[in-house]
């Protein structure tokens, strides 16, 4: 047996986001996910909680801005660097120490994926004021990917959100918008231009590529987590925007069918890693 491997490092990526200790959402789904894309999945927690804010009656939180320079400064010590940055859930005043570690501790073309977690449904979350989507606009500026879901892209832009009886041209101006905030590349999430179906609208800035599924009857808690770690996890396999966005969206759906009703405070997204693996062997 040779001592020496000739088996490729997996490619590093950060994810900066809360760790919900109970609920099946945030840092608990992006390890799992960005491991099962064949990616390493270091962890910086902005935050850690009893259970997530998105349907328990209460909640233990502990704000872990003070620690995000201490870390950053350990890692600059030893070189510490990563392929690529995945940010989720955040606190307002983390903007600015976040955009330092994804500058101090890049790997040479470390890409950034940003999903703006601020609200859903035309809502703020619980804990997140009105000048919040201002900060997070900053986030975005820099970001290769941005994905947003449409009431997320609507506060990104100073905008009330549209959630229905929109068009092609109302998107295709939102994603505008986005780009024109400073992000590369725009992943939209629920869009839907007939009840039936529902989907993203993936933008590189040369033209929308738009996918769809079929609209499950139910909507589950961190699917929107589960989305994005997947896409983060595939690009970083070499998909494309568009292929990455449409297994994404396939991940989604296969957890939500997967998740018994019981199960309401999140997305029992385990029966659906095979299915990635699968993907992307
Ligand atoms: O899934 C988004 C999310 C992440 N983290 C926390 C949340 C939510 C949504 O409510 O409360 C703590």
């Amino acid at each position: 047996m040779s001592s020496s491997s000739s088996v490729a490092a997996p490619r590093r990526l950060l994810t900066i986001q809360d760790v919900s200790c109970v609920g099946q959402c945030s840092a608990t789904v992006a390890v799992p996910l960005v491991s099962a894309c064949g990616v390493e999945c270091a962890v910086l927690p902005s935050a850690v909680l009893s259970n997530h804010t998105g349907g328990f009656p209460s909640w233990t939180f502990r704000d872990l801005t003070d620690e995000i320079p201490l870390i950053e400064a350990e890692w600059r010590k030893q070189d510490i660097r990563f392929d690529a940055f995945y940010t989720g859930y955040v606190c307002p005043p983390q903007i600015d120490p976040i955009l330092s570690v994804m500058s101090s501790c890049a790997a040479p073309g470390a890409l950034r994926f940003v999903d703006p977690v601020m609200a859903d449904n035309g809502r703020l979350y619980t804990g997140f004021g009105p000048d919040f989507p201002a900060q997070m606009a900053r986030l975005c500026a820099g970001a290769d990917y941005v994905l947003p879901n449409l009431t997320e892209a609507a506060f990104l832009l100073g905008r009330e959100p549209v959630l229905e009886g929109y068009d092609e041209a109302f998107v295709e101006e939102t994603v505008a918008g986005l780009h024109a905030l400073g992000a590369k590349n725009v992943v939209l999430t629920g869009v839907s231009f007939d009840p039936a179906l529902l989907g993203t609208a993936v933008s590189d800035g040369s033209g929308i590529r738009y996918d769809f599924n079929p609209r499950l009857s139910r909507s589950v808690h961190g699917t929107g987590d589960v989305f994005a770690s997947v896409f983060a996890g595939a690009v970083m396999r070499g998909l494309s925007g568009p292929d990455a966005s449409a297994l994404a969206a396939d991940v989604v759906c296969a957890a939500i069918e997967a998740t018994p009703e019981s199960h309401w405070y999140g997305v029992a997204f385990e029966r659906a890693i095979p299915l990635v693996v699968d993907r992307l062997r």
